[in-house]
């Protein structure tokens, strides 16, 4: 059994979609919390609803992100984490948090990166014009939404899209390769090796 660690800051729509992956999948995983950094965060509702623990290490009750970051990481590794998983999570980590859970941290961001690191990035995909944008499952490094990429999942923009009706077509996607992404890394396929991504072929 794997333990797995959720953050989020938000709608939690993405823990939603990996908890009903997980349970329909049986995965051998077990969501061992989802934690916020909002005590407001919706998502924080369908944790609860679902018997998973949860806890809040509000950002706004610390004085500096060093602070914040050390009391976000022991909260973590209270649940004893095989995996953390950023799902919406919308504070920049510090370098130390993030090299403590090197290779065993996923984020899902909104563009097709390397384009579009930060945040807006619909805004900024209809802003460059592009005609293709979509979502990137990477894992985290210090180098913020730059750390080596493990799924893409590609949408076309429309001449009409604003960023509501392009964000919720890329949200689609990112529900669909959140999960793969992280059963790969529960069935012991995906792992960080020197820095590079590497998916074992099991067929
Ligand atoms: N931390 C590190 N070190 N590396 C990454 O790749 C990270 C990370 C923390 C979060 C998610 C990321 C995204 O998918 C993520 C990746 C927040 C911001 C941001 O600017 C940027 C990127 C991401 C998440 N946050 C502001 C900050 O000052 C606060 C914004 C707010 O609170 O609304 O922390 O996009
Ligand atoms: C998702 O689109 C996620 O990719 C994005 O925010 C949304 C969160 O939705 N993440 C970021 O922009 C991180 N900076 P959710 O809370 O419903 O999963």
């Amino acid at each position: 059994m794997k333990n797995i660690v959720i953050l989020i800051s938000g709608r939690g729509s993405n823990m939603q979609a990996v908890v009903e992956a997980a349970a329909a999948e049986g995965w051998p995983a077990r969501i061992a919390a989802v934690i916020s950094n909002r005590a407001d965060a919706a998502g924080l509702e369908f944790a609860r609803a679902h018997g998973i623990p949860t806890a809040v290490v509000a950002s706004k009750g610390y004085a500096t992100r060093d602070a914040f970051d050390a009391a976000l990481q022991l909260a973590i590794d209270g649940f004893e984490p095989d995996l953390v998983v950023l799902a919406g999570f919308l504070r920049i980590l510090t370098a130390q948090l993030v090299d403590h859970y090197v290779g065993r941290m996923l984020n899902i961001h909104p563009s097709l990166l390397p384009s579009f690191p930060g945040l807006a990035t619909h805004r900024q995909a209809l802003a460059a014009g592009v005609k293709v944008h979509g979502a990137s499952v990477h894992f985290v490094t210090a180098d913020l939404d730059h750390g080596p990429i493990v799924a893409q999942s590609a949408v076309p923009v429309l001449a009409d899209d604003t960023e509501e009706t392009l964000a919720l077509r890329v949200l689609e996607q990112e529900h669909l390769i959140y999960p793969r992404a992280i059963a790969w890394f529960v069935e012991g396929r995906l792992n960080l090796d020197k820095g590079i991504t590497n998916l074992k072929d099991m067929t």
